[in-house]
Formats: structure tokens, C-alpha cells, sequence
């Protein structure tokens, strides 16, 4: 039975919509669970949300609809968070809401298991709260009377409430942080011991009775369980930990590693570890924080308005060259700073000119000296010699830094070889030794057998940042499943001698810079468009009409027979029409700005047919075609009323 490895990434606020900070995460969570899985590990890789909280209970009071339905909509529905992580191809086995029914009840038995324990007690609240942080804070842990977290203010608060004995646990805490590997990376050791043990671990306020959005305190009405202790322990019940929805909490329990953003490293190192404790559960093993990713020096936050939408951007540029940007430019563990030039350089740097530029070349290559099809005679020579041994030592290097969740130091590995790669083409330059196949087509089929090599290994090991790609890659230069395994990127010699290529599109595409951003600046004007109050309908509406008056209009279906732009008019087009009578009826209608003539051709619309004839720019217009008026974002739009093709010319419309 293969080992098992449990990863998960922080359950997500559903309060707005997910950014590309979040979806850093997510997708590096998503490369480490498929880099296990390629080893050959049986991975739990866990994602969700985190719907409890007075947070989500005020946004939902705004909106005037249920904090369920509300939550609901940005986690389930059109481009939620659920659709976000199927744009970016995340592989997740399992996604918790904390509204699941299985969780909630799960959450009641683990508070009540405490409190019989004797860990959770009752008391009074007296303190600061941030709401947007759903954090509680003492006054020694304000920075200038603010949030410690994210700087803004605080309110008082004070009520009866249950406290968890936090304090009790000080020293068995302190001594997991500075004594084990359980925090990584180190660096986030001395500010959790500096900032929050050493001033002295107060107890923790785990349950709320000012709002009711959250898990039910079954044993005391009116308190409901404090949202982090409800979003904790969502690692273990999504596993069955306290509910029979699942059955996997003996086997995945603990987790390998919980990644985590790193305001978010203090509940994760210090609260977690101690109500584990608590219960009686081991811990998780480890603890990463990362970085976050910045715009102008900021962190990005849909409260600051200066989030970036990885819709835009995956749209824009593909999935998986999006994944890739994210953990090839950033350093895990610290923070860094996102431009969209940054990442349209990175994706003509490295997989326009580097990796795609290889697999073009070689393939091309191998159809133009080969017919697609490599001889198996080979002849070796000592300029092979540097290229085969980095490509060989690839695989043990690129480990040790994704054991290390260096993903960025991994992919630079990776990088390095496909650079030697490129280089050893000029080097042993091909289209020298084409010129006599006689003589070198044996040293050509070799140079040609190790690109195609370097490649397929270099694929293997990108297989968990550019899935999709990595797939086309592997179809262009005929390297089959059995030859994409991790065991075969330690083989140098693995694909058949004689391989097969096929030409295909090319992988990465060339961004042109100026091009990029202006559709990017366009697509994020629209998105900021459709974000506003969708239609304007125009508030007064005419006078009434009495119904004989309405019944003298003569409304038909008419069918366009032809239809033109009219000279010298920008406004108007001219429509032929069967209108039933057999004769051709003439309309002119002012919406050329709206529709092209032809696209009008054959489409049946409605007209009033008993108006007076009038001119106009020369021409007779017998008639008037109807059509729906509305303004949308300030701006007039118009649709013609085209009807159903079944309904004949010269029907009535009443
Ligand atoms: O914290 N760069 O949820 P959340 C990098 N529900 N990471 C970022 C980021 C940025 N600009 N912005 C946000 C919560 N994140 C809790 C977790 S777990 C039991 C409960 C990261 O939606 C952030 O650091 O506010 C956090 O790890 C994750 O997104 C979810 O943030």
C-alpha cells in the first residue's frame, strides 16, 4: 500500500470574491499534492471554505438575503470560489464548507469534549475585537490602538463568553516552535515566540453571543463557537474526525503539512497545536507560512480595492502559464510583488523563448533531418557529456528543493537544464551535421534522441505546475505514459530509440507586451462595468392609452427579405420586408449603429404597418419597426424585437 501524504490549504472567507493572492496558494498547495502523487503517494489534498462569522453575517444583512444564500453564491455559483479552482485546474480529493451538516455537528461534539475536559470554561469578555479579522485582541497587542493584522481599528467589546485554556498550553507550545521543525520556514519562529508567548499567552474567547451566524454552543443557547475554532478543526472533520461522513481520519490524520498565509501562521502554530492537545488528536507535522503576494508594496485586499482577478488573467494568458508565473517568480516563504509585466515577461522569458523555442526547435529538427522519426544508430560524443549529467542529477535536485517547498528554487533547476539544453544545440549545431547524413546521421539522430530526452524529463518534473501543457508537450514528442512517471525522469534513455515526434501548435506563444496590457486594462474596465447595477430601466413610463386607441395600431410579423446601409446616412438602414400582403413593404429604421444589415437578413421582426408614409434621405418608410430601448452603464442600447422564424409574414401581434 503506497505511503499517504495529507496537504491542505487555509479554508477561504467567502465574504468576496477570491483573488490572486489566494489563488497563489491554492495552486501551490495543488503542485505539492501532484508532485506526491507523481512519486507515487496516496495524496489527500484538502480545500474549502470558511462561512461562519460576523463578517459574513453583516455582508449578507447589506446585500438583504440570508448569510446562507449569501455565502452560497460566492462559493457555488457563477465564477465562485468552487469554479475558480476548476479554472485553475485544482486537484483537490476533498472541499469542506463549514456549513456542511456533518461539520457543524462534528464542531459541536469537539467544543463539548473540551469543556468536559475542563479546557474551555465560562467567563467575561473584556477586550478589543477587529470585525474584518474576526480577531480578539488585548490592548498589549495593539499596535497604535489598531489591528496588530491589518491596521484598522478596533472596537470594544465585552460579554459573557467561553474562554479555552490557551495559557495552560504556553510552554508545551514554546518548545514545539523552538525546539522541532513543526513551523516552517524558520523565520516566522522568533516573531510567533517574540509577539505572542513570551509577552504571555493569554486564554483564548472562543464563543460569541452578539451574532448568531456561526456553530451553535449546543449545550449553552444564544453562544455560538468562535469561527477559528469552527474553521480548525475543519482538517480533521473533513476526514471523518467526530462524524461518519467520512472514514479517513485514521489514515490521513495527521497532516503532512497545512499551508498558510502568514497573518494566519499565529492560529495555526499556537492555537491549533494547543487544542489538538486538547482533544487528544496528534498534530499536524508541520506548518508553512508563506508570503503574500503584494501590489505597490500593499497586500492585496478586496477592502483596499486592489485585488487582481485571476479570471482576467487565466483567460488572458492560459491556465497553466498562470501557475507556473505564480511559483516560478515568488519565493514561498516571503513576499513578493505581483505586476502584469512581471508576469508577461516571465512567460516570454521562460516558456515562449526557453522551454517552447526547445520543443519547437528539436521537433522541428527531427520531421525536417528524419521524416519525424529517429534511426536507432547512435554515435556519442564528449559534448554530450555536461548536458546528460545535469539531466540526470535533475531529478535528485528538483526534489530536495519541492521537499523543502522551495518551488521556485525547484523550477530554477528545471530552468537551468532547459537553458543547457538550448545552448547544446548551438553547440553541436544540427543543421552543420544535416548537410552530410551519411556521414553524421547517426551523431545527428543522437544529439537530436538527447533533446528530446532533456525534454521529456524536464516535462515529467513540470508535470505538477503546467499539467495541461505538460500533456501537449509530451504528445509532441512522443513520450508516453509509461515514460512521464517520476521513476522515468531519473532515466536518461527512457523514450523507444526510435521515437517518434509530432509537430504541434506551438506550447507558449509569444506575449506582445503593449497588446496584453491594453486587454488587460479593457478586460478589467468590463469586469468593473458588469460589476455595476446590471440595466438602468428608464423609471417613467408613458401615459395611459385607452384600448381602442391601442387596438388601431396594426402590428404584424414581417420577414426581411433584403436590407441596406442607406448612402450617406449613418444612422439609417433600409428594409425590404414580406409583410403577408405579397407586395414588398419598405421600412427605414434609425439603428444602423446597433446591427449590421446583414445579420438582419431572413430574421423576422415585428412592425406597426398602418403609419403614415414618410421620407426619408429620398426614401419612402411605410411603417416602424419595434424594438426594445434601455441605457446600461450611461450608455443608450437598442435590440430589435425579432420574433420566433415559425410565426408567418403578416401575422398579427396583439
Ligand atoms: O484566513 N497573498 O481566509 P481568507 C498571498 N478563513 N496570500 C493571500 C493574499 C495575498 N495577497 N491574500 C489572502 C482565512 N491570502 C481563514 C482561514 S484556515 C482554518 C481559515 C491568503 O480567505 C491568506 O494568507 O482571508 C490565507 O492563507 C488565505 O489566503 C485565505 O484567506
Amino acid at each position: 500500500m503506497s505511503e499517504k501524504f495529507y496537504i491542505t490549504t487555509p479554508i477561504y472567507y467567502p465574504s468576496d470574491k477570491l483573488h490572486i493572492g489566494h489563488t497563489y496558494c491554492t495552486v501551490a498547495t495543488d503542485a505539492m499534492a501532484r508532485y506526491k502523487r507523481l512519486q507515487g503517494y496516496d495524496v489527500m489534498f484538502l480545500t474549502g471554505t470558511d462561512e461562519h462569522g460576523q463578517k459574513i453575517e453583516d455582508r449578507a444583512k447589506e446585500a438583504g438575503v440570508t448569510p446562507q444564500a449569501f455565502v452560497d453564491k460566492i462559493v457555488t455559483g457563477p465564477k465562485g470560489v468552487v469554479d475558480l479552482w476548476k479554472l485553475m485546474n485544482i486537484s483537490n480529493d476533498r472541499f469542506i464548507r463549514t456549513t456542511d451538516g456533518y461539520h457543524v455537528s462534528a464542531i459541536q461534539k469537539i467544543f463539548k469534549k473540551m469543556h468536559d475536559n475542563g479546557d474551555i470554561y465560562k467567563g467575561k469578555y473584556v477586550g478589543k475585537y477587529c470585525k474584518p479579522c474576526e480577531s480578539f485582541w488585548t490592548e498589549s497587542q495593539l499596535v497604535d490602538g489598531k489591528c496588530p493584522d491589518c491596521g484598522r481599528e478596533v472596537q470594544d467589546a465585552e460579554e459573557e463568553a467561553y474562554f479555552f485554556r490557551l495559557s495552560k498550553y504556553a510552554d508545551r507550545v514554546q518548545h514545539l516552535l523552538e525546539d522541532t521543525d513543526f513551523l516552517q520556514p524558520r523565520s516566522r519562529v522568533h516573531e510567533m515566540v517574540n509577539n505572542f508567548i513570551k509577552p504571555g499567552l493569554e486564554d483564548l474567547c472562543v464563543s460569541r453571543t452578539s451574532f448568531t451566524w456561526g456553530v451553535p454552543v449546543d449545550f449553552d443557547p444564544g453562544h455560538v463557537v468562535y469561527v477559528w475554532v469552527d474553521a480548525l478543526f475543519n482538517y480533521t472533520t473533513a476526514l471523518g474526525y467526530q462524524n461518519d461522513e467520512y472514514q479517513d481520519f485514521d489514515a490521513f490524520w495527521p497532516a503532512d503539512v497545512h499551508f498558510v498565509g502568514k497573518e494566519i501562521v499565529r492560529f495555526h502554530s499556537i492555537s491549533w497545536p494547543a487544542m489538538c492537545w486538547s482533544v487528544g488528536i496528534p498534530l499536524p507535522k508541520h506548518v508553512f507560512g508563506h508570503g503574500w503576494l503584494l501590489l505597490d508594496g500593499g497586500k492585496m485586499s478586496k477592502s483596499k480595492g486592489n485585488v487582481v482577478d485571476p479570471y482576467i488573467l487565466a483567460e488572458q494568458f492560459g491556465t497553466d502559464a498562470l501557475r507556473f508565473f505564480l511559483l516560478r517568480t515568488f519565493p514561498f516563504g516571503s513576499d513578493g510583488n505581483f505586476s502584469n509585466e512581471l508576469l508577461i515577461n516571465t512567460i516570454n522569458v521562460d516558456l515562449a523563448n526557453d522551454l517552447g523555442n526547445l520543443v519547437s526547435r528539436t521537433t522541428a529538427m527531427v520531421g525536417k533531418y528524419f521524416g519525424g522519426t529517429l534511426p536507432a544508430a547512435r554515435q556519442a560524443d564528449p559534448l554530450d557529456d555536461d548536458l546528460l549529467a545535469q539531466a540526470s542529477a535533475l531529478r535528485g535536485n528538483y526534489e530536495e528543493q519541492m521537499e523543502k517547498y522551495a518551488f521556485q528554487n525547484a523550477l530554477a533547476e528545471v530552468f537551468k537544464v532547459i537553458s543547457r539544453a538550448n545552448k547544446y544545440i548551438d553547440e553541436t549545431m544540427p543543421w552543420v551535421l544535416s548537410r552530410d547524413m551519411e556521414a553524421n546521421g547517426a551523431r545527428l539522430a543522437t544529439v537530436m534522441y538527447n533533446l528530446l530526452e532533456v525534454t521529456r524529463i524536464c516535462g515529467v518534473l513540470l508535470q505538477p505546475f503546467m499539467p495541461e501543457r505538460m500533456e501537449r508537450l509530451f504528445a509532441q514528442i512522443g513520450a508516453d505514459e509509461g515514460v512521464r512517471t517520476w521513476d522515468s525522469a531519473a532515466r536518461f534513455g527512457a523514450l523507444p530509440a526510435e521515437v517518434s515526434v509530432v509537430k504541434g501548435e506551438n506550447l507558449f506563444p509569444r506575449v506582445d507586451v503593449e497588446q496584453a496590457l491594453a486587454a488587460l486594462d479593457a478586460a478589467a474596465e468590463a469586469a468593473k462595468r458588469a460589476a455595476l447595477p446590471p440595466v438602468e430601466v428608464e423609471p417613467q413610463l408613458e401615459e395611459s392609452v385607452d384600448f381602442d386607441t391601442f387596438c388601431s395600431c396594426d402590428l404584424r410579423a414581417v420577414k426581411v427579405k433584403d436590407c441596406q446601409a442607406v448612402k450617406k446616412s449613418n444612422k439609417l438602414l433600409c428594409f425590404t420586408l414580406d409583410d403577408g400582403t405579397g407586395t414588398d413593404r419598405q421600412i427605414l429604421s434609425g439603428i444602423a449603429a446597433y446591427y449590421k444589415p446583414e445579420e438582419l437578413i431572413g430574421k423576422t421582426l415585428a412592425a406597426i404597418v398602418n403609419l403614415p408614409a414618410r421620407k426619408m434621405m429620398g426614401k419612402e418608410s411605410c411603417g416602424m419597426l419595434l424594438s426594445a430601448v434601455h441605457t446600461e452603464h450611461g450608455e443608450e442600447k437598442l435590440h430589435l424585437l425579432i420574433l420566433d422564424d415559425a410565426i408567418p409574414a403578416g401575422a398579427k401581434v396583439c
